[in-house]
């Protein structure tokens, strides 16, 4: 198929390129990192969201190369700012079963001069039930370099209670379906009070996604949320863009 086709010749050309969307420490107002998310620089049809081509790139073992690109894009970047800001990448449910993926990020970290200190992986609920085995390796592997694992789209996948014990996850982020209804049903705010409970009895932050709104924000601030991202802290942003960010806030 076509964009099967474009991709193939995208990637090297460096067509993938990483966004970013600023994660907030709801305490003290600050940005904390970003969360790293591709897009397709296509020379026709302009930006291509990720949901376009995340699942061709999946089905087609594109993935793998796909995100080698921008990941590297992304540690070039992200190794000159501030030390103290931190970059969260996505990993996706087919590169879990590659056992290989812990050394070829660790590669990628020495190769770019990141340090695996300030980098968090992101693994979904539904990416470990696939292949639990080795997503476990996975984890061991990156967590024994310092890299940070956070369990994405919370309250979203299966046995999600399980996974929190069998997994040294670092932190949760509570899936957004959740918290951008928080003010317009009773349910989303009883699962987001409840994931944010649970979480600081298991004494692991909770990032939330999708705070759309101040009201949001103020919502999880009072619940003791750690940190939030989303619209009402700007959408996500290309390089140049994240430059002018940091620029302004030195
Ligand atoms: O940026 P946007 O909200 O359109 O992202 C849509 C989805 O694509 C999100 O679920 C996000 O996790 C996923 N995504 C974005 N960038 C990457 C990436 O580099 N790798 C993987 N595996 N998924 C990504
Ligand atoms: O799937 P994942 O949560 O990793 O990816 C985040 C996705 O959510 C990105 O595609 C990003 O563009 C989108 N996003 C970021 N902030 C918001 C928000 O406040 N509201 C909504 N609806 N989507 C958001
Ligand atoms: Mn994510
Ligand atoms: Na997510």
């Amino acid at each position: 198929n076509a964009l099967e086709i474009g991709m193939r010749e995208g990637i090297p050309l460096g067509q993938f390129v990483p966004f970013y969307e600023q994660q907030i420490d709801l305490a003290t107002g600050q940005l904390h990192g970003f969360e790293m998310l591709a897009r397709w620089r296509h020379p026709s049809r302009g930006i291509v969201p990720p949901d376009i081509f995340i699942p061709i790139a999946e089905e087609t073992g594109l993935i793998a190369d796909l995100s080698m690109s921008v990941m590297r894009q992304a540690f070039e970047e992200a190794k000159s700012w501030d030390p103290s800001l931190t970059l969260s990448v996505n990993i996706a449910p087919s590169q879990l079963k590659d056992p290989w993926l812990a050394q070829k990020i660790v590669k990628l970290l020495v190769e770019t001069g990141f340090p695996a200190s300030r980098l968090e992986v992101e693994i979904t609920e539904s990416a470990l039930f696939e292949n639990l085995g080795v997503a476990q390796s996975i984890i061991g592997s990156l967590k024994n370099q310092g890299v940070r694992i956070a369990l994405d789209d919370f309250g979203t996948g299966y046995s999600s209670l399980s996974h929190l014990r069998a997994l040294p996850f670092d932190r949760i982020k509570i899936d957004r379906s959740f918290v951008t209804s928080i003010g317009s049903s009773s349910e989303s705010a009883a699962i987001v009070n409840a994931i944010t409970r649970l979480s600081d009895s298991l004494g692991l932050p909770v990032t939330a996604e999708g705070v759309e709104t101040p009201a949001i924000e103020r919502h999880m601030r009072e619940l003791g949320c750690h940190k939030a991202q989303g619209w009402v802290f700007g959408k996500p942003m290309d390089v140049g863009q994240v430059r002018a960010l940091l620029a302004e806030q030195n």
